[in-house]
């Protein structure tokens, strides 16, 4: 959103606290936690996201690297930029978001999936309080969430939203580990808040949670072993030795924000597409596997979940079957075998490989792989038949 001053403006003289009343105007609008930092980044991110991108922790998350210079300082992105207002919505859960992973025939869907994509959510919001910005400073204003090349945990840390904890999250005094941000970087200028302290302290239950040990170090993830990025970014096969320490998680990843102290002190949250659906809360794996096409675009209308697409969602399901341990599920893995997606054959053989007894798994083997066409399945079927 991009204009010169309207004449409205030019009339009215601005308000004596611009601060105060974008504030209290994000508010309004249902924002939790609202800060304003400077457009620029200091020099410690910038090196950060070299490291973290030269070491390949991003995956084959190329759209991370592609905008490095832009990511790194906000003024690359938008010269003109002179201030961010950067805005927290907090999702705390009202139930303890882990529950459903001692569910083994249930899927654990991420909190932040279990109803609409947060995106259209914080974007809707972002969207008045830009314009209305625009209306009564004059002020340019562009709005981001998320998939823009912001490094918007560090610029929500300078405008003391709160800290990046050591699971590299923003964690709030007052909302936990639960705010999604956006931001709104504008021409005017607007004096910076404090930036939070770090009060991680000696506490590491972050770090020990991982079920896939991600943190090489306190405050350093390595996205390609984590579960989030596995399950949501990650196109192809899952790296067979990931496959077992990701229980039922089918879409995203909570254990490391669920277990941080800070939570206790944030109310659960009452945003309507927010809450979550219950169809989605702790959903059957048997059912989920036997979406095709149109039944996954219909149950995930207006869900982040249909991102992946029916395919690699399917295939974190089947994991997921694998590592339920409950033989009854096999026959709904079977029926996949004879999928029309590579991705999701390969992923239904492992599970087989789990749930079946070696003579039931060398059957299947034998009447299916001399066919099978994809060269990934039939490695999967020759790395099987090493192990079995
Ligand atoms: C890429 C991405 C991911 C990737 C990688 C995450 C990551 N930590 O890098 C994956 C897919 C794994 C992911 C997962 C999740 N994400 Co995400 N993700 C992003 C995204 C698009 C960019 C993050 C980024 O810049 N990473 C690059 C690293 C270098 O920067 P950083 O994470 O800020 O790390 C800082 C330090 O910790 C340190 N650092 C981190 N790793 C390393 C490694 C080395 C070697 C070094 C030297 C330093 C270092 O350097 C940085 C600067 O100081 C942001 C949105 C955005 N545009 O910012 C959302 C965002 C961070 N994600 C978010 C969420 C909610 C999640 C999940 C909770 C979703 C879920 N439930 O499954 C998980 C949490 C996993 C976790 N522990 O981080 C929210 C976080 C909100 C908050 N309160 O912080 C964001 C801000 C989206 C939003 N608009 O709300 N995400
Ligand atoms: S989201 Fe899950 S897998 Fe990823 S770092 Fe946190 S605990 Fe580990
Ligand atoms: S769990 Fe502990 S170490 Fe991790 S972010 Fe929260 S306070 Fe920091």
């Amino acid at each position: 959103m991009r204009s010169s001053p309207t004449a409205a403006a030019a009339e009215r003289p601005p308000a004596a606290s611009p601060r105060d009343t974008i504030r209290a105007r994000a508010l309004a609008l249902g924002f939790d936690a609202v800060g304003f930092a400077a457009a620029e980044l200091g020099d410690q991110a910038r090196s950060d996201l070299a490291e973290y991108l030269a070491r390949g922790y991003h995956g084959d998350m190329g759209w991370l690297a592609a905008r490095q210079p832009q990511r790194g300082a906000p003024r690359a992105l938008w010269p003109a930029a002179r201030s961010v207002v950067v805005c927290g919505l907090s999702y705390a859960p009202t139930d303890d978001p882990l529950a459903s992973l001692a569910q083994p025939d249930r899927g654990t869907i991420s909190v932040y999936a279990r109803n609409r994509d947060y995106h259209d959510v914080l974007k809707r919001k972002l969207r008045v309080l830009a314009a209305w910005m625009h209306q009564n400073f004059g002020a340019e204003v562009k709005l981001f969430v998320d998939t823009a090349p912001v490094m918007e945990k560090p610029i929500a840390a300078q405008a003391g939203l709160g800290w990046q904890g050591k699971h590299t999250n923003l964690v709030s005094r007052r909302h936990g580990s639960w705010l999604f941000l956006g931001e709104v970087y504008t021409t005017l200028a607007l004096s910076p808040d404090t930036a939070e302290s770090d009060h991680c302290g000696a506490c590491q239950r972050c770090l020990e949670v991982c079920p896939t040990a991600a943190f090489p170090a306190p405050y350093q993830l390595d996205a390609r072993r984590c579960i989030s990025y596995l399950t949501i970014e990650h196109k192809g096969p899952i790296a067979r030795d990931l496959r077992p320490l990701m229980g039922n998680r089918i879409y995203g990843c909570d254990d490391c924000l669920a277990v941080c102290p800070w939570n206790k002190f944030a109310t659960p949250h009452a945003t309507p597409g927010l809450l979550p659906r219950a169809e989605l809360t702790a959903p059957r794996l048997a059912a989920l596997a036997e979406l095709d096409d149109a039944g996954f675009r219909t149950l995930f209308a207006g869900s982040p979940v249909k991102r992946t697409g029916r395919d690699r969602f399917v295939r974190n399901v089947l994991i997921a079957l694998g590592n339920s341990g409950d033989r009854t599920l096999a026959p709904v893995a079977e029926r996949l075998l004879d999928d029309a997606s590579p991705l999701v054959r390969g992923a239904a053989v492992w599970a087989l490989e789990q749930l079946l007894d070696n003579a039931g798994f060398a059957a299947l083997r034998a009447h299916h792989s001399a066919a099978e066409t994809d060269a990934g399945v039939r490695a999967e079927w020759s790395a099987a038949s090493e192990i079995s």
